[in-house]
């Protein structure tokens, strides 16, 4: 896949869409959701949404976790972003953070519902295609640029770079 020559021009490449996941990983396991609605309804993912005119994306995701579980997570940290480039809608670029905490119980809303997992049993066949290829980093502590082109709901290339300094 990622030895063929992408293609997109990566260096011109910008996205209409901006958004944000969240995940939260404690004792063991991480906390994703079941998405009920917007893009990837029925997949699982971490909470987080479109970022709104005058938020910046670290706001977007902690309010996103707050709307679709009610928690608020503590000191979340930058860990990727990545890039998609669509087929059939908008392509979007994805901030992605990581907390270690929260306070709240995580609760189904209209949105989403909540579901723990252990780190070693992560359902990525219920996920978008891509995140087997940057979830497991994040997890081992990696931070992440991964640039993905879609044909479809299938990733039909792939490049993701680690140790990418973030500074939000
Ligand atoms: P609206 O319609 O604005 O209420 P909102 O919840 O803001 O929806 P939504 O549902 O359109 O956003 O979905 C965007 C979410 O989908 C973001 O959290 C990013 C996530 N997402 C999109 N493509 C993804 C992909 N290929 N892999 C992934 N998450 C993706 O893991």
């Amino acid at each position: 896949m990622s030895e063929a020559p992408s293609p997109i021009d990566w260096s011109s490449w910008s996205a209409p869409t901006l958004a944000t996941l969240m995940f939260v990983i404690r004792d063991g396991r991480i906390l994703l959701i079941e998405k009920k609605r917007g893009l990837g309804a029925g997949k699982i993912n971490g909470p987080g949404g479109k970022i709104d005119p005058g938020e910046t994306p670290l706001e977007c995701a902690i309010r996103e976790t707050r709307e679709e579980l009610c928690i608020e997570v503590e000191s979340p940290r930058k860990m990727g972003e990545l890039h998609f480039a669509m087929s059939d809608v908008p392509d979007i670029l994805c901030h992605v953070y990581l907390a270690r905490a929260y306070r709240g119980v995580p609760t189904e809303t209209s949105e989403a519902k909540p579901l723990w997992c252990r780190l070693d049993d992560i359902p990525f066949d219920r996920m978008w295609d891509d995140d087997i290829h940057w979830l497991p980093l994040m997890i081992d502590g990696r931070t992440f640029l991964g640039r993905f082109a879609f044909e479809g709901e299938s990733v039909a290339w792939k490049q993701v770079e680690t140790e990418v300094v973030w500074v939000e």
